[in-house]
């Protein structure tokens, strides 16, 4: 299948959170949203027909969490990405798995070029009439579903978090810390819940001086610890993970296949955490989940607070066989009050994989306008 991509629109939407979210590097009230609004026409078969796909940029307004941030891919975007597709498919059309080539001379901006693949890819599979799951071969028709906790003022306001969460029934925790906030709260959650599929997550606050205090966290049989040490430190992982008992997972590092594989070769890592818009789009995702499955390491999806359309697009990835471990694949309603599609739902500890044609939900347009902060159309020359 070939599609002609007519116009690209880029959505802006915010949308407020049901309780701010704490993390080392701060503290949201609100998701920003970039939506890309592909709209294509089918070129071969069913020619002419007009198709329209989303997709969505985990990006966020700062750049705190990686590199890249909302204004900066919309500047990628529109004077880099989107001219490089336009001259492209004149010459030979457009698919979604070739805009990754299409694109590999701009250096860098995975989470712009994931969003841009990702709208094409829900295009095509909705022209196709093929779910993503399908398309991906995920026979499962769930997944189980954990949750992200982010830090608390106290811990016995974590506490009742982490019991609120259990009570709906989320098959894993995963606790924010950072320096100085992670053995006492993760030791009082450790405590009091027994033995609950357990793990933390410091987006990157801590250095190699820290070892000892990250040694401490060995004593409350966590799954893992992600991202203890900054993007770039895939050696003083290394060194890391020779001092810990708690096998490490790379989440900021892992911006691409490549350097999964670097990190797995070099002793940084154990076990990855599969984001597909941090890693250049759900096909790269796809090829880390196989590259990790051929060497033994454990992967798991992880979410940057997407709405319905990323957060249905994530669990039917992590129906792929080697997602073992519980993702951070949450219902909707973790989040948001209204989500922008029909709510993700969990149920039973699950979030079912969708079946239906494309990557999600669309978003429905009474809510776009609702949380819609703007938007600007790019038309194919
Ligand atoms: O490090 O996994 C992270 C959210 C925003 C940025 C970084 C991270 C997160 C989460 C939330 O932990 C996971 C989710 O979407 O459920
Ligand atoms: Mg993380």
């Amino acid at each position: 299948m070939t599609l002609h991509l007519d116009a690209m629109v880029l959505h802006v939407v915010r949308l407020p959170l049901v309780s701010p979210f704490t993390t080392s590097f701060g503290t949201e009230d609100e998701k920003v949203a970039l939506l890309l609004e592909a709209r294509t026409t089918v070129l071969d078969e069913g020619a002419g027909r007009e198709v329209t796909g989303w997709g969505e940029c985990v990006a966020m307004v700062d750049p705190l969490y990686s590199s890249e941030y909302i204004a900066g891919v919309r500047g990628v975007l529109v004077d880099h990405l989107l001219p490089r597709v336009f001259a492209s498919q004149r010459e030979r059309g457009l698919t979604a798995e070739t805009v990754g080539e299409v694109l590999a001379p701009v250096i860098g901006h995975p989470m712009a070029k994931a969003a841009l693949e990702m709208a094409l890819l829900d295009a095509q599979l909705r022209a196709a009439g093929t779910s993503f799951a399908d398309y991906l071969g995920v026979t499962v028709d769930r997944v189980p579903s954990g949750v992200s906790v982010g830090i608390q003022d106290s811990v016995p306001e974590l506490l009742a978090v982490v019991g609120d969460y259990l009570d709906q029934g989320y098959r894993r925790i995963k606790l924010k810390i950072r320096p100085g906030l992670d053995v006492e709260p993760t030791g009082a959650v450790r405590e009091r819940f027994g033995d609950i599929p357990l793990q933390v997550d410091a987006n990157a606050a801590y250095t190699l001086a820290d070892a000892a205090a990250l040694r401490r966290l060995d004593a409350f049989d966590l799954l893992l610890i992600e991202q203890p040490l900054a993007e770039d430190d895939l050696r003083q992982h290394a060194v890391l993970a020779r001092q810990l008992a708690t096998p490490i997972c790379l989440d900021e590092s892992v911006v691409s296949a490549a350097r999964a594989a670097d990190a797995l070769a070099l002793g940084a890592a154990s076990i990855i955490n599969i984001k597909p818009g941090r890693v250049g789009g759900y096909l790269e995702a796809r090829r880390i989940h196989d590259l990790c499955r051929a060497s033994g390491a454990a992967v798991w999806c992880g979410g940057m607070l997407e709405t319905g359309l990323g957060r249905a697009a994530n669990a039917a990835l992590a129906g792929l066989p080697g997602f073992t471990l519980t993702g951070d694949i949450s219902g909707s309603d973790r989040f948001y009050a209204v989500d922008l599609t029909p709510p993700v739902v969990m149920v039973d500890g699950h979030v079912a994989v969708r079946r239906e044609p494309g990557l999600g939900d669309h978003p429905e347009p009474a809510r776009l306008e609702e949380f819609g902060v703007g938007s600007q159309v790019v038309e194919a020359p």
